[in-house]
């Protein structure tokens, strides 16, 4: 249960700290990008760029998967 908690914390702290993520477009506000938003936001997105991205496969792309994609140059 600890560690639970401790990941929520974790969760939390780095959405607040990746401020620049979601803005203008996260158009739903759930607090992750869908393929639809990312695709409105990136329009020369591939499926293949998007699959790289979204690297845990839910379909949706995270403020951590977009901060590490951002810093790695795969998405400008
Ligand atoms: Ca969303
Ligand atoms: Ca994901």
């Amino acid at each position: 249960m600890k560690k639970i908690l401790i990941s929520t914390v974790t969760i939390v702290g780095f959405a607040s700290a990746a401020l620049a993520f979601g803005e203008g477009m996260d158009a739903d506000n759930d607090g992750v990008l869908s393929e639809a938003e990312m695709v409105a936001a990136y329009p020369d997105i591939t499926q293949e760029v998007f699959d790289a991205v979204d690297t845990n496969q839910d379909g949706n792309v995270s403020a951590e998967e977009w901060t590490i994609a951002t810093e790695a140059g795969v998405l400008k």
